[in-house]
């Protein structure tokens, strides 16, 4: 390059170079403005939010008056966790909770998306889940999942509104500008077969029954803890756990984001020295790094949701016990 053409020659200040290199679509690693911050430890900027049942059902029963039944597969409220600078529904930068209301005899429309979704069901009787045309049942404490990519609707035949939590890998796919939507062409997903087993399916009793010969954890992080097998969607770590009432847990941290919904009981976490009074229905956000204990006041049913997978296929994962 000859001298008359290299626009970084005979610069004598820093303000000219930063004037010349813009151009380049350059970043400058000595400006702090450029660089990714990266303090000596991880830390998130989300608070650790806490959504309670009791204040949503109520909400949905307002909303159930006001959106139609065409509109009923969109009938949620999502868990906006309220970091700074506005948040975008998600708990964290990975994890995604809404609560969602069904009423009697409405159905919604057949679609896929590559996001991961499970609910866990919170009051329901005769719903129906139908994931690539085979249809389950969806009842009070079960954990159906919707994998990536597979085309899912719902149907309800019970005589009551439907109630449950949704849980979805939305924000990361968000952030790989991957979400998609897309309906199914016949709108309704046709019935090819009632599946009484279901790998989609842990029913409530499943779940019992796993929780009954579930190991006590020696170390005191994770008594009787259960994972569900979730291969289907690597990205998610999906854990029910079973606290019998004033039973405390020993105290730990994970560069993780994790969620917990209980789904009996009642207790409080120590959340980073915040307490969280939970009650069946709830669901909270443990950003990564924050110190978490559990207290069950009640014999209590802890579902929890983690990012650890993804952390882990990527080297990232670290865990901390107290
Ligand atoms: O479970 O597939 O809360 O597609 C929002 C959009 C749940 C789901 C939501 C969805 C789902
Ligand atoms: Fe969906």
């Amino acid at each position: 390059m000859d001298q008359t053409s290299n626009p970084f020659a005979d610069i004598g200040d820093m303000e000219t170079f930063y004037e010349r290199v813009a151009p380049y679509n350059l970043g400058c690693g000595w400006r702090s403005e450029d660089r990714d911050p990266g303090g000596k430890t991880y830390s998130s900027p989300y608070p650790n939010a806490h959504w309670k049942y009791a204040d949503v059902r109520p909400a949905l029963d307002a909303a159930a008056k006001l959106i139609s039944a065409e509109d009923a597969g969109r009938r949620i409220l999502m868990c906006v966790n309220p970091v700074e600078g506005g948040g975008k529904p998600g708990i964290g930068p990975t994890l995604f909770h809404a609560y969602q209301m069904v009423l009697p005899g409405e159905t919604a429309p057949s679609h896929r998306h590559p996001m991961h979704a499970l609910r866990v069901i919170l009051d329901a009787t005769k719903m129906y889940s139908v994931v690539e045309g085979e249809k389950t049942l969806m009842e009070t404490g079960d954990v159906v999942l919707t994998p990536g990519g597979m085309y899912h609707s719902h149907i309800h035949d019970g005589d009551d509104p439907a109630y449950w939590l949704d849980g979805l890998d939305a924000p990361f796919t968000r952030a790989l500008h991957l979400v998609i939507f897309e309906p199914h062409p016949d709108v309704y997903e046709p019935v090819k077969v009632v599946a009484e087993v279901s790998p989609f399916r842990f029913s409530w009793s499943d779940i019992q029954t796993m929780l009954d010969k579930a190991e006590d954890d020696p170390e005191g992080y994770f008594p009787r803890r259960v994972r569900l097998d979730t291969a289907t969607m690597p990205t998610l770590g999906v854990y029910v756990q079973r606290l019998e009432a004033g039973q405390t847990t020993r105290m730990y941290r994970t560069n993780a984001n994790t969620s917990f919904a209980p789904m009996q009981g009642s207790g409080v976490s120590i959340i980073e020295g915040e307490e969280i009074h939970w009650n069946r229905g709830d669901v909270f956000a443990a950003p990564t790094w924050r110190w978490i204990e559990h207290r069950a006041d009640e014999d209590s049913v802890l579902f929890t949701m983690t990012d650890a997978p993804l952390l882990e296929f990527a080297k990232y994962y670290k865990f901390e016990g107290s």
